[in-house]
């Protein structure tokens, strides 16, 4: 039985809109600060009994239509052997940033067997949400650029100043990098979804930084690269970046099946902007969840009817991450409203 939310992400009928959050798993819930409690992230991320836990949490708590893995685009970098940590309110810290052609020479690759344990966390997630009715598991890598801005820059960045000198200055070992990181998510994809992921995210955050003459010269190739190499598994993709609302037609040349809109774009919008017939994800602004009900939920019914409109499927989210300080309680009552609008509208 296909789930709806993989009939909604391939444009087919659904009876009602699936809802999922990005970043559903991690601080804005009190269950998962406390599995976390004296563990690293990395490590975390490792660990079998604690990714299925945590992948489940927000399954439990919100009753979303999916699971999104629970691990961190930097694990594939860390599994290859690439000297990375997660450090609490910062982000991804690279020991040796990638700055030369040898320091791209000597990147490793990565291999399914460096990753036992990704495939026995998957298969573990899956067997769990069987025993459901309808929820998929999400499998997700970084993007090419993305990664490539975290080993340039060393770390998060605010200008990404590094990597776009790179991109312009020596625009051959740019492309050498993205096609290796390219391979490294997809390895990191395949493992997942060989395991049973029902779908996966590749994570572009960073694009949104980019003009779109730079995008699609330097980036949407290497992206490219990723769906079409994944394209065997048949399972349905979705594509997404930060502040996109300009990228949205050369990302949805990617080869996605599904193209996730940030919140800063009208969704109206976005529908022109992508393929005929090519499904949405997004695009409920994170911050609004700390709004009024009364003042939450016309902009929550906006989108499920800007969705129903659209020529392809849509998938409800959150236009960007669930910000750590969220009332936990909120994001389940928006997936209920999701349902009950969508099932209303869909019957009537
Ligand atoms: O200790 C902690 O709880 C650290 C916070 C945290 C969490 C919960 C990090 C550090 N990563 C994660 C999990 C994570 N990361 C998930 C799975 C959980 C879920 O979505 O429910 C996913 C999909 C990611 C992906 C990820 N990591 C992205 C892409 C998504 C996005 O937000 O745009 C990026 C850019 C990262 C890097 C990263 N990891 C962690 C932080 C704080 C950051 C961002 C740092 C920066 O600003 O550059």
């Amino acid at each position: 039985m296909t789930t709806t939310l993989v009939r909604a992400a391939r444009s087919q009928p659904v009876d009602r809109t699936p809802v999922w959050f990005m970043r559903q798993a991690g601080r804005s819930l009190p269950e998962y600060r406390e599995l976390r409690q004296g563990n690293q992230m990395l490590e975390a991320c490792r660990t079998p009994d604690l990714v299925t836990e945590i992948t489940l949490q927000p399954v439990r708590r919100h009753n979303v239509d999916a699971a999104i893995f629970f691990s961190d685009i930097v694990v594939p970098l860390q599994a290859a052997g690439i000297d990375v940590v997660i450090e609490p309110g910062v982000g991804p810290v690279i020991a040796h940033p990638v700055r030369t052609q040898a320091d791209i020479d000597s990147l490793p690759e990565l291999t399914a067997e460096m990753m036992p344990d990704i495939t026995e966390s998957i298969s573990r997630t899956a067997a769990e949400l069987a025993t459901r009715d309808d929820t998929a598991l999400i499998g997700f890598a970084g993007a090419p650029f993305t990664l490539a801005s975290y080993l340039i820059e060393g770390g998060p960045s605010r200008n990404h100043e590094k990597t776009k000198a790179m991109m312009a200055g020596a625009p051959e070992m740019f492309s050498q990098l993205l096609a290796k990181l390219a391979a490294m998510s997809t390895t990191f994809i395949d493992v997942q979804l060989s395991a049973g992921a029902q779908a996966f995210q590749l994570f572009d955050s960073w694009a949104g930084y980019l003009s779109p003459r730079d995008y699609r010269t330097h980036v949407l190739p290497h992206s490219q690269r990723v769906f079409s190499d994944l394209a065997g598994h048949d399972v349905p993709s979705i594509h997404f970046g930060v502040q996109t609302g300009e990228l949205l037609p050369a990302m949805s040349e990617a080869g996605s099946t599904v193209v996730g809109a940030d919140f800063r774009v009208e969704f109206t919008d976005a529908s022109t902007r992508v393929q005929p017939g090519q499904a949405l994800q997004g695009n409920l602004d994170p911050a609004l969840l700390f709004a009024p009900w009364e003042a939450l939920q016309p902009r929550i019914e906006q989108i499920v009817r800007d969705g129903l409109s659209h020529s392809g499927g849509h998938i409800f989210n959150l236009g960007h991450g669930v910000l750590p300080s969220t009332d936990p309680e909120v994001p389940g009552r928006i997936v209920d409203e999701v349902h009950r609008i969508s099932t209303a509208l869909l019957s009537g």
